[in-house]
């Protein structure tokens, strides 16, 4: 496959043209493409795994994308390539996206340093991630050394992105009610450091409330590391302040983290989840196609829920058919 290598080797000299093009073959649902992407990624994912990876959530509106385009700019400046990747869960349900891009990162686009990729659409979150996955392996080895991943606090895709990164990073808002915000159980369990955005005039001593309550809510959960205290922070990502200190608090951790073996450890763990997942996901691929199931399901689903068959009984069976194939 000349064409392939002729790819592979314009994206590692970070040529954007064949970048697109490598991202194109793995977002396709073309067969042959995926094929055509699966070598591609054998070829590059020894230049791959360089980067710094930092996934930014937040609901809505919170400044995700005003707080890259300040944080982009910052790392531009002292030198590095950003490249900023998307998962949006909400394009494949609403046919829009609620990542939105109303706040479109100007600045940033302009940056030859800078490569903004909005969200793959997928018919999953797990196809979405997958995309998402591969295209940070790619922007990589194009020499990308911070890659950024945004996500909107919808469903699972917090836990899917904090999967895939090193750093997660929770932005919130502190509110008018002293209360802390309807947080999801499990979101501030993966958070590695929690922001608290426009905390500028008159809104910084509501923002220190804030901060301090979070603080006070995190003592309560288990660490998941006894190296790294999740710290919460200020920031006014409109007015440029507080920037440096997450870029601090980022290399904080990398450096904490390697040197405790932890940061290569979770870069472990994660491919192999994700091997797991993408063999999972495929087995369920092939069963839903398999020709015994599809003959046996209607009748076996229906006996479930009319409580005439036990879902133990019917699982077996429909495992039973696949086998004999
Ligand atoms: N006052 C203030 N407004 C901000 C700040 N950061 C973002 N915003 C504004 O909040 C709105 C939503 O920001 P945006 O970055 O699009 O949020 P996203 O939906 O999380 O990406 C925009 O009008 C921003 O100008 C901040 O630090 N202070
Ligand atoms: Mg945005």
């Amino acid at each position: 496959m000349p064409k392939i290598k002729h790819i592979a080797e314009g994206v590692r000299n970070g040529n954007i043209r064949s970048l697109a093009k490598a991202i194109t073959l793995i977002e396709s649902r073309n067969p042959d493409h995926s094929r055509a992407a699966t070598t591609l990624l054998d070829e590059l994912l020894p230049d791959s795994g360089q980067a710094i990876r930092v996934g930014i959530s937040g609901v809505p509106g919170v400044g995700k994308s005003t707080l890259i385009e300040a944080l982009g700019m910052m790392l531009i400046e002292q030198g590095h390539r950003i490249a900023i990747l998307a998962v949006d869960p909400s394009s494949q349900l609403s046919g829009g996206s609620i990542l939105g891009d109303k706040t479109r990162m100007e600045l940033l686009s302009r940056e030859k340093n800078a490569f903004i990729r909005p969200s793959p659409s997928g018919d999953t979150l797990g196809g979405v991630a997958r995309k998402t996955r591969e295209t940070m392996l790619l922007c990589e080895a194009a020499g990308y050394d911070v890659i950024i991943v945004e996500t909107v606090g919808v469903g699972q895709s917090e836990i899917t992105v904090a999967s895939m990164v090193d750093f997660f990073l929770l932005l919130q808002l502190s509110n008018a009610g002293d209360e802390l915000q309807g947080i999801k159980k499990g979101v501030m369990e993966i958070a590695d450091a929690i922001l608290i955005n426009k905390a500028e005039g008159e809104n910084r001593p509501r923002a220190e409330l804030a901060r301090q309550q979070y603080q006070n809510a995190l003592h309560l959960l288990k660490p998941k590391s006894n190296n790294w205290q999740v710290p919460t922070m200020l920031c006014s990502a409109l007015h440029n302040e507080g920037i440096n200190e997450i870029w601090q608090t980022v290399t904080l951790y990398a450096e904490t983290l390697r040197t405790s073996g932890e940061f290569d450890e979770k870069r472990r763990l994660q491919a192999h989840d994700w091997m797991w997942t993408l063999v999972t996901d495929d087995l369920k691929d092939l069963f839903m196609r398999d020709t015994n199931v599809a003959a046996l399901l209607p009748q076996l689903q229906a006996g479930v829920g009319q409580g005439t068959t036990t879902p133990s009984a019917a699982a077996r069976r429909l495992l039973e058919a696949f086998k004999r194939h």
